[in-house]
């Protein structure tokens, strides 16, 4: 029987990623942080906090002496290092706490497998925020990175860190780039989730106006369900490497706004331009989207496509979810969860 640590299983990819393992029969060794109210409520969702095989472990990242003691507790054939200070956003306002988890974080789990076991399979989850400030189009393995955030840059130098082990050690280190992917279980912040959420609360009258900062950021948006199998099969393969896991199909956050409000009955009509721009409900009149300056970041990653040819030649991995339908899964489920009185 084949045993993984997951890091990070209290978010979006750990969740998912738990439950794609115990189909297939793994022991999984699954971390969450110590805090003050420790939150499971993907787990619930997908039914698995309280499987058999998954073992829930205390355990942070920047720590490395509880990497190595969760390494001697699930002597694991497989490690998929998911926990991040993830948002983007916030990388700007915390860059050393950033850096510390999303960058030395990585290098504290490669010291432990270096330490402890060197076949260990190991998943690094890389990002096309690596890719930043716009290079070429679409991007691919080999496209050149120009990082836009204290975010991109921690990610980029766990990313060489991995490489460096797995050229320096022989350590089987794989680097999944993978492009923004969403879900019902997608954190509040993120803002396909917040836009979702959002449409949901303004359609059964909870809400008045969803604020956004910028709506012509363009990214390549996937279903973290298919993309977590994607990391999977990474490690199946004979040989460690570095894939793009991504769509082809790139839309504005302006394009996904309207098409949550059409999975929600809402037509939109946008007005305006830059701060000033609104999104008005064309069978009330009322403006439900306007632009909070807010929500900018210092800089930005304009234009995000991935080329996933590699992936699908030697992994046999595609996406199939359209973003069409991956935007209706998330509002039937905000409306569902707002309906019921609550929403994560
Ligand atoms: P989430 O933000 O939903 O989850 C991040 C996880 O990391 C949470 O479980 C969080 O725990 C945990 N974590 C944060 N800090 C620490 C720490 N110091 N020690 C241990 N655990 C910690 O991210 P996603 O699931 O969306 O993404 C998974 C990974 O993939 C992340 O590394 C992300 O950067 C990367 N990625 C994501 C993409 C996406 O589009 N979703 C695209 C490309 C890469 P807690 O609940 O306690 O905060
Ligand atoms: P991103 O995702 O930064 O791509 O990182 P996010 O959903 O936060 O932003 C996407 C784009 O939307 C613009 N935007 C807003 N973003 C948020 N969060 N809130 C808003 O109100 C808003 N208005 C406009 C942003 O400026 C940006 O251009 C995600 C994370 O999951 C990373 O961990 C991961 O590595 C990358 O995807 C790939």
């Amino acid at each position: 029987m084949k045993t993984a640590v997951i890091t990070g299983i209290t978010g979006q990819d750990g969740a998912y990623l738990t439950e794609l393992l115990l189909d297939k029969g793994y022991e999984v060794f699954g971390t969450f942080r110590r805090t003050s109210s420790v939150n499971f409520w993907r787990l619930d969702e997908l039914g698995v906090t309280r499987h058999p095989r998954l073992h829930l472990v205390e355990f942070d990242l920047t720590d490395l002496s509880t990497c190595m003691r969760l390494f001697e507790r699930a002597s694991p054939t497989e490690v998929y290092n998911l926990a991040a200070q993830s948002f983007v956003g916030v990388s700007f306002e915390q860059p050393v706490t950033t850096g510390e988890i999303t960058g030395i974080g990585a290098l504290n789990l490669l010291e432990a497998i270096r330490l402890f076991d060197r076949k260990i399979r190991f998943y690094q989850a890389s990002t096309s925020e690596m890719f930043g400030k716009v290079q070429a189009i679409p991007q691919a393995e080999d496209t050149p990175f120009y990082p836009r955030s204290p975010y991109g840059v921690a990610k980029l130098y766990a990313h060489w860190m991995t490489i460096n082990y797995r050229e320096s050690y022989d350590i089987f280190g794989c680097t999944g780039i993978l492009f923004n992917h969403e879900s019902p279980l997608r954190g509040l912040e993120f803002v396909t989730r917040k836009i979702t959420d959002s449409i949901a609360k303004i359609r059964l009258g909870k809400l008045d106006v969803l604020e956004l900062g910028n709506m012509d950021a363009k990214r390549d948006w996937g279903f973290a369900q298919e993309y977590v199998q994607g990391m999977w099969k990474m490690l199946q393969v004979d040989r460690p490497d570095t894939y793009v896991l991504a769509t082809n199909r790139t839309e504005t956050v302006r394009d996904f706004v309207r098409m949550a409000a059409t999975a929600a009955d809402i037509q939109l009509d946008f007005r305006g331009e830059g701060v000033n721009e609104v999104g008005v409900d064309t069978a009330t009149g009322k403006t439900i989207v306007r632009v909070n300056p807010r929500f900018h970041r210092p800089a930005e990653v304009d234009l995000l496509i991935g080329n996933p040819a590699k992936a699908r030649e030697k992994l046999g991995w595609a996406p199939e979810t359209t973003l069409e339908q991956l935007c209706q899964m998330m509002v039937t489920a905000d409306l569902r969860r707002n309906e019921a009185g609550f929403s994560f």
